[in-house]
C-alpha cells in the first residue's frame, strides 16, 4: 500500500518513515498522498495513541524532489501543487487529536521541515541540520514554514533565516527553541521510544485536546480563546480517563488511562 513511506504500528506508536533514502527522502506528489492516508489511518485506530514522524538512512528529508519539481512545469500551477500535497500534511498533523512526535535523524529542508515543524514534539540527532531552503532556489517559504518560524522565533529571527536560508545545526535548532531535545544519535530511537510510551500511557483525548486549544489560540484573541477552551473543557471533562484520575488521585493510586 506504500511505496514512499514505511507505516508501522507496535505498542500503540505508529511509525510513519519518510522512505527514499537515496533520494535524501526528498518529497513527491505520491509521498504526500501516502502521508494523508497514515495520517487518516492513525486517526481512526483507537489502537494508535501516539505517532512518530522520521526519515529513512542518514535524512530526515531534502524537502520538495527537486527532479519532479521540474516535471510539474505546465501540469499544475506550484500554488495547486501545495493545496492538493504539503498544505493537506501539514493540516493532517496538526489536526490528529494524538500527540505526534518529529524524530529529526538528519537533514529537513523546505518543505520538510514544515513536516517537522508541524509535529508536536521534536526531538533531533545532534547530526539533524534544519534548512530553510527556498530562498536558495529563489522562492518563497510555504509548507507552514513562515508561520511555524514567526511563532517560535519572532519576525525578525525568521526573516533572517528564511532570506538566508542558512543551514541551522541541532544545538543552535535548540537554542532558538526550534526543537524540544537534542540527543546523541546513538540515544535518539531509545529517547524517542521512552517519550512515546510516556505519551501512549496518558489520558490520549486530554493530550489530543490540549492540541486542539493550543492551535485555536494560536490565531485567536484571549476572549475567543476562552471560549474555546471552556467548550473544550466541556468535551475533556466527560472522557473516561478525566473520571479515572479524580478517581486515582482520591483513591491514592496511579491512573489507568484507556485513552477515551
Ligand atoms: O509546489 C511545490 O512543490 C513547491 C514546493 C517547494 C517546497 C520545497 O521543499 S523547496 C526546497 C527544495 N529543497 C531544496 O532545495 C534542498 C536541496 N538540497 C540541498 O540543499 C542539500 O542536498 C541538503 C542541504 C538538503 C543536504 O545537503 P548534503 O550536503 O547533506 O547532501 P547533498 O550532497 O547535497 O545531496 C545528496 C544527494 O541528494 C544528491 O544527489 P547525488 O549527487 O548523490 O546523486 C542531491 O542531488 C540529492 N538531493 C538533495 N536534495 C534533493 C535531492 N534530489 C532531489 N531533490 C532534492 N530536494
Amino acid at each position: 500500500m506504500y511505496d514512499h513511506i514505511l507505516f508501522d504500528v507496535a505498542d500503540s506508536v505508529a511509525t510513519i518513515t519518510l522512505n527514499r533514502p537515496d533520494k535524501l527522502n526528498a518529497l513527491t506528489t505520491e509521498m504526500s498522498r501516502e502521508l494523508v492516508y497514515a495520517q487518516k489511518q492513525c486517526a481512526r485506530e483507537s489502537g494508535v495513541r501516539c505517532v512518530v514522524l522520521t526519515g529513512a538512512g542518514r535524512a530526515f528529508s531534502a524537502g520538495q524532489d527537486l527532479q519532479e519539481f521540474q516535471m510539474l512545469e505546465g501540469r499544475a500551477t506550484v500554488g495547486d501543487h501545495l493545496r492538493r500535497g504539503y498544505h493537506r500534511v501539514v493540516m493532517g498533523f496538526r489536526q490528529l487529536e494524538k500527540p505526534v512526535i518529529g524524530k529529526i535523524n538528519g537533514v529537513a529542508a523546505g518543505a520538510a521541515l514544515g513536516y517537522a515543524l508541524a509535529t508536536d514534539l521534536r526531538i533531533a540527532s545532534d547530526k539533524a541540520s534544519f534548512v530553510p531552503a527556498f530562498i536558495r532556489i529563489g522562492l518563497a517559504p510555504d509548507s507552514g514554514v513562515s508561520w511555524f518560524l514567526q511563532q517560535l522565533v519572532g519576525p525578525a529571527k525568521a526573516f533572517e533565516l528564511l532570506a538566508t536560508g542558512v543551514r541551522l545545526d541541532a544545538q543552535e535548532a535548540l537554542r532558538l527553541r526550534i526543537i524540544n531535545q537534542v540527543v546523541a544519535p546513538k540515544d535518539l530511537d531509545s529517547t524517542v521510544s521512552e517519550l512515546a510510551q510516556r505519551l501512549v500511557m496518558g489520558p490520549t483525548r486530554g493530550i489530543g485536546l490540549t492540541k486542539s486549544v493550543l492551535n485555536k489560540a494560536a490565531g485567536h484573541n484571549l476572549a475567543d480563546t476562552l471560549e474555546y477552551e471552556a467548550q473544550i473543557q466541556d468535551i475533556a471533562y466527560s472522557t473516561t480517563d478525566h473520571k479515572e484520575d479524580v478517581a486515582a488521585f482520591l483513591e491514592k493510586r496511579p491512573p489507568q488511562f484507556s485513552g477515551q
